[in-house]
């Protein structure tokens, strides 16, 4: 690899030596696009050449990615698990080959921590705790509340934590009963899909909760065709803050929105100039994100990156 060549012992390596080897989960929503557009326009500002794959959010295609990264002898590997679950031959087979792994965005539900230098993402119990105090919050008068919940990827780290944080909050009190839950797999088509199927059993739904704005974005279509008003007859509840789904909270038919940013690109070059430099980096470095109502958001979107 080029880190050990022509700059000495201690030294760092020339941004032009290093090779990094990039898979990403797929292209299933705004948040995923925004996420591949900044690590690789970060790298190119930093002058480091990405190797850069699309999993199409299937698990095979990121470890066969992975495999090939080792093959050709890259400085760094760095990926978001599509799942939790199932990581950890691969992982092992990168550092028999003395190649530091990063995580971003998602984590891997490894019992070997050494198999990866760090992970750099959200916290989403936290933005699961965050949608449950909204809703808390929303729905302080109320005396029953039936929720749909939308979960994204089955075995995702984001789905996972994010029904658990939620579940946290509202699972003291008896009156909020998470009615239906089913995966959309993060895509607005999914989100439409599960919706339009869900409603037809739970009518009288108050609230529908959704692990990303994409599928929230397919139950305000869903809902609609149901000939019901989004935010108004039926609140909805999201989490990322990409720029569709903040415009319709700004238009009144999303109520709330925990953000879940997607610009991890200059973090994760600092952490690999790092790395290749033989210097610590930190093992867990929480992505800083906030929460929008959908005053937050009309004053946000004109200068919203994403
Ligand atoms: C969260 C990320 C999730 C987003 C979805 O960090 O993994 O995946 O919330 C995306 O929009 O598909």
């Amino acid at each position: 690899s080029g880190a050990d060549s022509s700059t000495g012992a201690g030294d760092a390596p020339a941004p032009e030596d290093l090779i990094v080897g990039f898979s990403q989960v797929g292209a299933e929503s705004g948040w995923r696009a925004a996420n591949t557009k900044d690590i690789q326009a970060a790298f190119e500002d930093a002058g480091i050449e990405l190797k850069f794959s699309d999993a199409q959010q299937k698990q095979e295609n990121q470890i066969k990615a992975i495999r090939s990264y080792i093959q050709q002898g890259v400085d760094v590997i760095a990926f978001s698990p599509v799942v939790e679950s199932g990581w950890d031959t691969v992982l092992k087979e990168a550092k028999d080959a003395d190649i530091p792994v990063v995580l971003t965005d998602r984590s891997v539900d490894s019992a070997d921590t050494s198999l990866y230098v760090s992970f750099l993402g959200s916290d989403f119990v936290e933005e699961g705790k965050k949608a449950g105090n909204w809703a808390t919050e929303e729905f302080a008068d109320a005396d029953a509340v039936k929720i749909i919940q939308l979960e994204g990827t089955t075995g995702s780290a984001p789905a996972i934590d994010r029904a658990e944080g939620f579940a946290d909050v509202i699972g003291s009190d008896p009156k909020f009963e998470i009615v239906a839950s089913q995966t959309g797999d993060f895509t607005r088509s999914g989100g439409k899909q599960v919706t339009e199927a869900l409603l037809k059993s739970n009518p009288d739904v108050d609230l529908i909760y959704a692990h990303n704005d994409d599928m929230g974005l397919g139950a305000i279509e869903a809902i609609e065709a149901a000939g019901l008003k989004p935010g108004v007859d039926i609140k909805i509840l999201t989490i990322d803050a990409v720029k569709d789904g903040m415009q319709a909270l700004a238009d009144g038919k999303i109520n709330f929105i925990v953000e879940c940013s997607p610009l991890l690109g200059k973090q994760l070059v600092d952490i690999v100039n790092k790395v290749v430099a033989g210097e610590e980096v930190e093992t867990r470095i929480v992505t800083e994100e906030t929460t929008f109502t959908q005053e937050e958001a009309i004053a946000a979107l004109p200068d919203r990156q994403y």
